[in-house]
């Protein structure tokens, strides 16, 4: 076991807030000088940083009930906040009640105007538009993470305000997964109450898949999944993706597309489950690696991969973790409901990343990058004033300062 000389970092939670600083106990947390290689052990690792997050998020919001109590302004506290839950830590109940208001949003008619997409058919595809519209502006940038918080949030409002669903966007843990394979899990089991299963399994795809992209990121040879095929089990067996492919990568060294994808091509939803990938990239180890960086630019480079350093990062490994089509596309990756799922997860990282240190996390010192993909072309650092949109899936054009807290601005939740 390894031992560390720990980092502390002293978190004081009426340093950013109002209330009286008596009201609650200050919190302290030391983050390890490297993970555990040992599963298991960076699994505990992991505790802990996530019980830290949990806990002085708690601080800050009881301290913003006290407020509110007072003034009953409806700020966001520990009696309204959101929590997100693990999908495994949901009843059955829940589970179908958010698989049905996913198909609800599939049944209904996109804002997207036909004169820009006319594949997009559904007010699901209006996300899966919207992604692929502005792919090159929101990944290796100074607004990935703030970009895909937004967009998740926006697309669990529209489950909740569009689709009647009373619950909230709940999250993958990859790092279960990693440890227990993926095809017995309550996400991939494949029955009614999971996110549908694997695709069905074809025979003689190719055993290797080559990843990594064109824009200046090193290929990764990876193994194929188990799959291949449609989806055949659970919620989303009769499920249509419509838009793509854009950049759509299969076993073997293949890359296919259809013009821009933009028109409309109907099609089933396949998945290549692919637990290797999962395991490697995307483990406990991982995860614990990335949140004990020290800067906001590490942190965002390790989750989306280092580049040419052979690592996916766990955004990487968690997307090509799902295989198939929509998802081992980068383009059109909302279009695989499992997207959410997985976005809620980066998101409640760097949720603690931020909780280690928010006073500097939340603010313009949680901010690098710059408005192009790996600043290539160079261009205008992001700041807390960039603005972003979602294009027609929807909200409002909004700015960094904004989104950098999931307690304050349009956001209100925290993850369990
Ligand atoms: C949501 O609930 C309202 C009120 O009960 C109902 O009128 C509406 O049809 C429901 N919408 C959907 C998409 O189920
Ligand atoms: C798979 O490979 C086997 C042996 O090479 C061959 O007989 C079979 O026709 C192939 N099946 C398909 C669907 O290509
Ligand atoms: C994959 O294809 C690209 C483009 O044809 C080629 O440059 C690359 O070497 C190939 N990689 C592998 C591992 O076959
Ligand atoms: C876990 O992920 C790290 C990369 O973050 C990798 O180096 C390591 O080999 C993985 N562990 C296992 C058991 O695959
Ligand atoms: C942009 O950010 C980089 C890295 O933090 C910094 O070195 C540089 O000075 C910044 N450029 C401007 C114009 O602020
Ligand atoms: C794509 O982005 C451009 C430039 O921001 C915008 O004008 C256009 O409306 C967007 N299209 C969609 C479908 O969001
Ligand atoms: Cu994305």
């Amino acid at each position: 076991m390894r031992v560390s000389s720990a980092v502390s970092l002293f978190f004081v939670a009426g340093a950013v807030c109002n209330a009286t600083p008596t009201s609650y106990k200050d919190l302290e947390i030391e983050i390890p000088n490297s993970a555990s290689r040992d599963l298991f052990e960076a699994g505990e690792q992991l505790a802990k940083l996530a019980a830290f997050a949990q806990e002085s998020t708690n601080q800050i919001l009881a301290a913003a009930a006290a407020t509110d109590g007072n003034q009953n302004k409806g700020i966001c506290n520990i009696n309204n906040v959101a929590v997100r839950k693990e999908w495994g830590d949901l009843s059955h109940k829940e589970r179908k009640a958010y698989t049905d208001a996913v198909i609800c949003l599939q049944s209904k008619k996109a804002r997207t105007p036909p004169s820009l997409v006319p594949g997009a058919r559904s007010r699901f595809d209006d996300w899966v538009a919207a992604h692929i519209n502005q792919t090159q502006t929101i990944h290796y940038t100074g607004i990935f993470l703030a970009w895909h918080r937004y967009f998740t949030w926006e697309y669990e409002q529209a489950l909740r305000n569009e689709c009647n669903y009373t619950g909230y966007q709940p999250y993958w843990d990859w790092t279960k997964t990693a440890a227990t394979g993926l095809e017995t899990s309550p996400i991939f089991d494949g029955s009614e109450f999971s996110m549908s299963g694997n695709g069905e399994h074809i025979a003689n795809q190719s055993a290797y898949v080559v990843l990594g992209d064109s824009n200046g990121v090193d290929e990764i040879i990876a193994p194929s999944g188990t799959g291949g095929g449609c989806v055949t089990s659970g919620p989303f067996k009769d499920m249509t993706v419509n838009l793509g492919p854009v950049q759509l990568l299969l076993p073997g060294n293949q890359t296919i597309a259809n013009g821009d994808g933009l028109s409309y091509n109907p099609r089933c939803l396949k998945r290549d489950l692919t637990w290797e990938i999962n395991r490697r990239y995307a483990n406990a180890t991982t995860v614990v690696d990335t949140l004990i960086k020290s800067d906001i630019n590490d942190f965002q480079l390790t989750l989306q991969g280092m580049p040419d350093t052979g690592e996916l990062g766990a955004h990487g490994g968690g997307h090509f973790t799902f295989g198939g089509d929509a998802g081992r596309d980068l383009y059109i990756s909302p279009g695989e409901p499992l997207f959410f799922l997985h976005h809620a997860m980066v998101d409640r990282t760097w949720w603690m990343f931020q909780s280690f240190d928010p006073a500097t996390r939340t603010g313009a010192g949680g901010i690098a990058g710059t408005a192009t993909w790996l600043n290539e072309p160079a261009s205008a650092n992001t700041t807390l004033d960039t603005e972003l949109d979602l294009g027609y899936a929807a909200g409002e054009v909004r700015k960094m300062s904004e989104l950098m807290s999931t307690i304050a601005g349009p956001f209100c939740y925290i993850y369990l």
